[in-house]
């Protein structure tokens, strides 16, 4: 189904206390759920020196979705939901990938804009731990981290739970989410 445009856009701007969200415990649990369940095959090691991993249908319990008009668009990453249930209120999606043990990490991003808020933890450390809100940066334009400290050589494990604001994801209370790891690497060492 296609989102109207507008409908992204809500008339008040609410932000509630996180307690408010699910606690942190719990999405910890959650995190360790899904790498325990999806994460279990080893992955190549990326040659590559610049990487860059965006969301799509590869990553776990993702299915690619229509870019609402008021969502920013995202280079090399669509926006996706949980592809189980595209009506849920929540989408945990994930990928692993490894990276070489003979480059070091330079410098590495997350670009992330979601329709609303999320959690984002990476190798079981929170990085994003939103509370519920329904504020229009979140998707547009969006936010960017620097997750230098967050990755490591070899395997690493991101997982994004994302919620739509107070119910169902319906067109007339649209949610998505898009993600992209952008990591830079030394030469061979
Ligand atoms: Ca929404």
């Amino acid at each position: 189904m296609k989102a109207r445009p507008g409908t992204a856009i809500a008339k008040k701007i609410i932000r509630r206390p996180r307690s408010a969200g699910l606690p942190k415990s719990r999405l910890m649990e959650m995190y360790r759920e899904q790498v325990k369940k999806f994460h279990t095959a080893r992955t190549p090691v990326i040659t590559q020196r610049t990487v860059s991993i965006g969301t799509d249908s590869s990553w776990f319990n993702a299915a690619v979705i229509d870019r609402n008009p008021d969502w920013v668009p995202v280079t090399n990453a669509s926006y996706v939901w949980y592809s189980g249930n595209l009506s849920r209120e929540n989408a945990i999606v994930s990928t692993r990938f490894t990276l070489s043990q003979r480059r070091r990490i330079l410098s590495a991003s997350l670009f992330l804009a979601v329709d609303n808020y999320a959690t984002v933890i990476i190798n079981g450390v929170p990085l994003v731990y939103d509370a519920p809100t329904n504020q229009t940066s979140n998707f547009n334009p969006g936010r960017t981290f620097n997750i230098g400290s967050f990755l490591r050589r070899g395997r690493n494990d991101v997982v994004i739970i994302a919620f739509n604001f107070e119910g169902a994801r319906t067109p007339a209370n649209p949610a998505g989410v898009a993600a992209r790891l952008d990591i830079r690497q030394s030469s061979l060492l």
